[in-house]
């Protein structure tokens, strides 16, 4: 009594066919998802390293610091770059008067560059080290510091 005419273990044959194919497309879905679900959170695509570029200048505030308090500070007091950029600082002192300013840092990014008043000193350095780090006028402690931000990709 089969409706077209088959033999009953032909149709079984063919509903087993189509259950298997039918689990394998939901099972290559469901890996699919999975592995997007797995990935997308976490694996943003690494950033390539680039070239920044700083300008950083000596401000002062308006009071007068002798004799004790200083009154220098740096603009901008924080950079952030990412680590493998390779940095460049453009330090410009704007003092009109005979002042020097410095800009130093200590390990791992050792560097101490002196800038006459109403100079401009640039310098590069790579960013290889992850971490927050000072840089300082050595003249104009505790105010004029800054920090350096290498974030780990
Ligand atoms: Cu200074």
């Amino acid at each position: 009594m089969a409706l077209s005419g088959e033999a009953p273990t032909t149709r079984v044959g063919k509903v087993l066919g189509i259950a298997i194919v039918v689990s394998l497309i939901t099972g290559a879905i469901a890996g699919f998802g999975a592995g997007f679900l797995a990935r997308a959170p976490s694996q943003a695509p690494a950033q390539a390293p680039q070239e920044r570029d700083f300008w950083v200048f000596t401000v002062v505030l308006p009071f007068n610091d002798t004799p004790a308090t200083p009154h220098d500070y740096f603009a901008p007091d924080r950079m952030t770059v990412n680590q493998g950029d390779t940095v460049t600082i453009h330090f410009f002192n704007t003092e009109t008067e005979p002042e020097d300013h410095t800009f130093t840092m200590a390990a791992p990014y050792e560097m101490n560059h002196v800038v006459p008043y109403n100079s401009t000193v640039s310098f590069s350095f790579t960013a290889s080290t992850p971490g927050i780090f000072a840089y300082r006028c050595v003249y104009h402690q505790p105010t004029m510091t800054g920090w350096l931000v290498v974030l780990q990709p």
